[in-house]
């Protein structure tokens, strides 16, 4: 295998467009003939995770189960694109400290509540203000931003960085 596994995290509110990224990122990297694997914090709910809540004991269930399977991706030598919410800091390093140093990669998608909501891409924002969704990250419920994250991103353009980062030890 032309690669080293690790794990991309990104973290980020609702419609800061953690998936839009991660699929951008797993396609340049494909581009690049390496392995990724998106692990979808929306996807993860519909199998992985469907006896999962948004409750703060299950988002934390939530985060720690899908650092483990990507932790398992990353130890089969491939790259492994978390993409979830993951709003509590502690959960995150807990995720972090699976991995030898510099093999988790934190990506924060640094993007003002306000134009999440402007975005409001599933309607959710608007359900929520409108009390139809109860304890919705950014509106009634905590989101804890990253202190040291390896990368900050606002917008949608392709990370070379990163992408430089990943494939590096092979290039
Ligand atoms: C936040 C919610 C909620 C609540 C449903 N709070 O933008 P989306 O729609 O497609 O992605 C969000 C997804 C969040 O799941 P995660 O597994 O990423 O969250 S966490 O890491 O906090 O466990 C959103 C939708 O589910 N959604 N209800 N109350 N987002």
């Amino acid at each position: 295998l032309n690669q080293k596994g690790c794990v991309i995290w990104i973290t980020g509110l609702s419609g800061s467009g953690k998936s839009t990224l991660a699929c951008a990122l797993s396609c340049a990297l494909h581009s690049r003939g390496k392995l990724t694997y998106i692990l979808d914090g929306d996807n993860c709910r519909h199998g992985l995770n469907q006896d999962l809540s948004f409750k703060a004991d299950d988002r934390a269930e939530n985060i720690r189960r899908i650092g483990e399977v990507a932790k398992l991706f990353a130890d089969a030598g491939v790259i492994c694109i978390a993409s979830l919410i993951s709003p509590f800091r502690k959960e995150r390093d807990a995720c972090r400290a699976l991995l030898p140093e510099g093999d988790f990669i934190e990506v924060y998608m640094d993007v003002p509540l306000q134009i999440c909501e402007e975005r409001d891409p599933k309607g959710l924002y608007k359900l929520a203000r409108a009390g139809k969704i109860k304890g919705f990250t950014g509106v009634d419920d905590p989101y804890e931003p990253p202190l040291n994250c390896e990368a900050l991103m606002y917008g949608e353009e392709i990370p070379r960085l990163l992408v430089h980062t990943v494939t590096q030890p092979f290039d």
